[in-house]
């Protein structure tokens, strides 16, 4: 089986890659490195450093015998995203070292993925549309005319949805009105510029569904925690790129770094904000398992990635208690909300369309939060207080 990895070097991107390579798939990776060009440019420090996407995979063909095929390129130019699906090498050179044929499943990740990156100004709003938007057109064409077949898994957000007063279906909602029926997308409403541009990858999929009878599972992720993933543990060197600045930190992964040190825990504002969370493992198996079970085509098949949900002040409370207990002095502050969003708010979504496919969550416990503790730890001397919050305004 071919998969290729759109953003393959990405938080998400390279434990997918080293999960699929593991497990006999033929990998091939794409990136541009924008994540870490973009860290670079707005020097915001991650918790150690990364050898490169190149590097990486000579590395993992070291330890295991297996090849994850590389290739650097932009995939907003229309031509590298169609050279990945005819092998033409003018466009990817790496391809000149084997070309894989044409994927049967292709998963997309390859998107600008922080919502403060989106809202800092108009420029990063232009770069964060530009690639998502471009990227994902760029792939529903390939599609169309070269691999209808191929079953696209794309990863999407919970934020699609926003935080609306009822609760939340997985992707869909039957509508009665004035006596008639129908199903339509979910209705959508992002808090940020970021998330609307998800909110617009799904209805551009959704035109390809209709229009081409692509085959596109749609996976609505809540915000992800931990580095190390089972494929992972064989070096170091091999863990996942881990942020834990204002822009490209997500909230679990942030307070832990902040925890181990004494950084009083960021809770914006009353910190009643609830989003469902994911285990970095589980990521790994919702894509697995909407692997092996494709969408039809002419199906955009859409679940929601979460495991459980909690505030943001659950969060906060629950690394205060396990930091205390391993010796840190955990403080919690509540900061001015530099986002616009409800801070307390109704929050009920369903999630049990992957748990039906056999998904088994791996849940956020005192011993999961002491692991993410002792990395951290193990890079305490790495880590720059002045990049933890800057306050960037929605
Ligand atoms: N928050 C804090 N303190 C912090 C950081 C965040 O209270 O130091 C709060 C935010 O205000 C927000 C919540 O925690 O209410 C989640 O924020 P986040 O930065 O962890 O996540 P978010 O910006 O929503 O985006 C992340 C990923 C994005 C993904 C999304 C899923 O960066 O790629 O799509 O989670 S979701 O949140 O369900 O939309």
């Amino acid at each position: 089986m071919k998969i290729l990895i759109l953003g393959g070097d990405g938080y998400l991107g390279w434990p997918t890659a080293m999960f699929f390579s593991n497990r006999g798939y033929d990998v091939t990776v794409v990136d541009n490195y924008f994540r870490r060009n973009a860290c670079t440019e707005l020097d915001v420090g991650m918790l150690y450093p990364v050898p490169t996407l190149v590097e990486r995979a000579k590395i993992w063909h070291e330890l295991t015998g297996n090849e994850i095929k590389v290739v650097i390129g932009d995939l907003t130019d229309p031509e590298v995203m169609r050279s990945l699906f005819t092998g033409i090498v003018e466009y990817s050179w790496a391809l000149d070292r084997g070309f894989a044929g044409i994927p049967e499943t292709v998963i997309h990740y390859a998107e600008q993925p922080s919502a403060p990156y989106s809202m800092i100004n108009y420029k990063y709003a232009n770069i964060t549309i530009k690639n998502n938007l471009l990227v994902t057109n760029n792939l529903m064409f390939a599609l169309r005319d070269f691999s209808r077949d191929t079953h696209v898994i794309h990863i999407g957000t919970m934020g699609e949805y926003g935080t609306p007063n009822i609760d939340i279906e997985e992707g869909w909602l039957e509508i009665e009105h004035k006596g008639r029926k129908d199903k339509f997308l979910f209705p959508r409403q992002a808090s940020s510029l970021y998330h609307t541009t998800k909110v617009m990858d799904t209805d551009l999929m959704w035109f390809g569904v209709r229009m081409w009878g692509l085959g596109i599972t749609d996976l609505m992720q809540g915000p992800v925690y931990g580095m190390e993933t089972k494929d992972s543990v064989i070096d170091k060197q091999l863990r996942t790129l881990f942020n834990y600045d204002e822009i490209f930190g997500t909230i679990l992964n942030r307070f832990i770094v902040q925890a181990v040190v004494d950084y009083p825990l960021t809770v914006y504002g009353k910190g009643g904000q609830t989003r469902g969370y994911l285990n970095i493992n589980d990521t790994l198996q919702c894509i697995h398992m909407a692997e092996k079970t494709p969408a039809q085509k002419g199906e955009l098949r859409i679940f929601n990635q979460i495991m459980e949900t909690f505030s943001a002040n659950d969060l906060a409370d629950k690394v205060q208690r396990v930091g205390k207990k391993m010796g840190y002095d955990v403080k919690i502050n509540h900061i001015e909300n530099p986002r616009k969003e409800a801070e307390e708010h109704y929050y009920n979504p369903t999630y049990q369309g992957l748990i039906e496919i056999g998904v088994e969550p791996n849940y956020l416990t005192d011993e999961v939060l002491a692991g993410m503790l002792q990395v951290a730890e193990e890079y305490k001397s790495n880590i720059r207080k002045d990049v933890i919050f800057k306050g960037i305004k929605w």
